[in-house]
């Protein structure tokens, strides 16, 4: 059995669940090496002095609340729901899902207004009240663990209030949204009194950059493509923002090669507005990591 050092950074991430292999793969995109089977509870890395700690989800915040981890990896809902003094330091773009009311599609409440004095079932008691005392409105909070989606057909609650990501569970009940409460996604956490240690201020500064180039480098794209010369600042007016391409000769002189890399919200519309102004022959290639 492997004992845990007390002078490395812990870091708290989901044992098993939706949160867990995104998780695990973040973590590894970060250059750690670790070893993980299903039951383990902890795992050294073996290239930084890093210790995972493999929890349930509801769990971490509370662990980097306490100290017991350094970092962590949570939902913003479960993060809303306790109220866990910890630092929220990067967004993870995975574990996507808003928190809703939803109710039957076709039962008496139909607008938040309706629900004065109705039954709410969630297992997110302490977001809901808030939401309702900042919307003045009364109703009773039904606190349920698990298929909250079920209470309205037990005639347990009038509505729900619980985490859609597709919505086809809602669909599968035959219920839907009327208010979106909290849109949430996974989030890196930390314990303020973690950086108060010089190391391990030290470390957790460098894990921060990997994640925000692993994070920049999946929501980029790199373009190479041929064009003739004389379409070179047409080329850059579309690539706005972005430094300087690269530019290569090509055997053919009135030709060049540009390459750039592209931001994925704006990428079919930058690659149609290239191929207008005469570039031919793209090829789109992932960005594996990006630090600027
Ligand atoms: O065992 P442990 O306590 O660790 O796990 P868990 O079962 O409590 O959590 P898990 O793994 O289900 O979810 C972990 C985290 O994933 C949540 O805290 C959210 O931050 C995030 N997440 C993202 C979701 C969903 N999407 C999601 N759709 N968590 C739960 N759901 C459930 C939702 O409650 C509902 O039952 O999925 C159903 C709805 O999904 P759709 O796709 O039908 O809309
Ligand atoms: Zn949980």
């Amino acid at each position: 059995m492997h004992q845990l050092n007390g002078n490395n950074l812990k870091i708290a991430v989901q044992r098993k669940g939706r949160l867990a292999d995104p998780s695990q793969r973040l973590l590894r995109s970060l250059g750690l090496e670790f070893e993980y089977s299903e039951g383990r509870l902890f795992s050294k890395c073996s290239n930084l002095p890093v210790d995972l700690l493999f929890l349930r989800d509801d769990d971490i915040p509370e662990y980097v609340q306490d100290g017991v981890a350094d970092l962590g990896i949570a939902g913003l809902n479960i993060l809303r729901e306790q109220q866990a003094r910890v630092v929220r330091l990067e967004s993870l773009g995975f574990g996507a899902c808003r928190l809703c009311i939803a109710v039957p599609c076709h039962g008496p409440v139909q607008s938040l207004d309706d629900l004065s004095g109705k039954r709410i079932a969630t297992s997110y008691p302490s977001t809901l009240q808030r939401f309702l005392e900042e919307k003045s409105l009364q109703a009773d909070i039904i606190k349920i663990r698990g298929s909250v989606e079920i209470t309205p057909s037990l005639d347990v609650a009038d509505a729900i209030c619980d985490l859609v990501s597709t919505g086809s569970t809602l669909r599968q009940n035959d219920l839907k949204v009327i208010q979106t409460i909290l849109e949430s996604e996974a989030v890196l956490i930390g314990n303020p009194d973690s950086f108060k240690d010089q190391a391990k201020a030290a470390l957790i500064e460098r894990l921060r950059i990997r994640v925000q180039g692993t994070l920049k480098a999946r929501s980029t794209k790199y373009v190479m493509m041929n064009a003739p010369c004389t379409a070179l600042q047409s080329i850059r007016e579309i690539l706005p923002g972005m430094r300087s391409p690269t530019v290569v000769p090509l055997a053919d002189k009135e030709m060049m090669a540009v390459h750039a890399a592209v931001p994925e919200e704006t990428f079919w519309d930058v690659i149609e507005k290239l191929k207008g102004s005469g570039a031919q022959d793209i090829l789109v290639l992932p960005v594996e990591k990006m630090v600027l």
